[in-house]
């Protein structure tokens, strides 16, 4: 291998390592959903969680759970909380029947995340007891309207923005690349 392709392998390898971009499979995972994905329960008021591996960012509008019936019709809920490695809603089940659970956030490396799951409900709802945003308010951090859509790409921007996570890792490739083509040319010159 000549030291021009070994130059290029190494800066390719570190790039790989150090962008941020191709950091994807490091991304935090679910650890567990309430209800379970499948799982029965009773319709209602039920708390629905995604529990995640780490901490999730608390930034403005970037959480959602969105449930909808098996008709495809969103569901009422309230009371959306990012709390540790929680994302909280409260959620009343009118029917028994399927529904399914459309949530996003943002994980702690300020990469945007999204899933969905489903469960079933059993048995039948009052709607009086419904009660918004009681018990997960105890603490701070809670949203209590259902926050506005904003679009991944603009959430993305605005946590490197906040956080100043992308471009150190630019300047270093480029500082890389620089001290690599010195070293080649300075190789180069002395054995020519
Ligand atoms: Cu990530």
């Amino acid at each position: 291998m000549n030291a021009l392709k070994k130059l290029a392998t190494v800066v390719a390898l570190l790039f790989m390592t150090i962008n941020p971009i191709s950091m994807a499979s490091a991304h935090t995972e679910i650890d567990h959903t309430t209800p379970s994905a499948g799982d029965t329960v009773d319709a209602g008021v039920q708390t629905v969680s995604v529990v995640f591996t780490d901490k999730i960012l608390d930034l403005a509008n970037s959480s959602e759970i969105i449930i909808t019936d098996a008709d495809g019709n969103e569901i009422e809920n309230t009371c959306v909380e990012v709390k540790n490695t929680s994302l909280n809603v409260q959620a009343f089940l009118p029917n028994a029947g399927d529904y399914e659970v459309n949530w996003r956030t943002v994980a702690e490396d300020g990469h945007p995340i999204e899933g969905k799951f489903s469960f079933t409900a059993s048995g039948t709802a009052e709607q009086s007891d419904f009660a918004a945003c009681q018990d997960l308010a105890t603490e701070g951090n809670v949203v209590i309207a259902t926050p506005k859509a904003m679009p991944l790409g603009a959430v993305e921007k605005t946590v490197k923005t906040e956080t100043g996570i992308v471009w150190p890792f630019w300047v270093a490739g480029i500082l890389v690349i620089g001290v690599g083509a010195f070293v080649l040319v300075r190789r180069k010159s002395t054995k020519g």
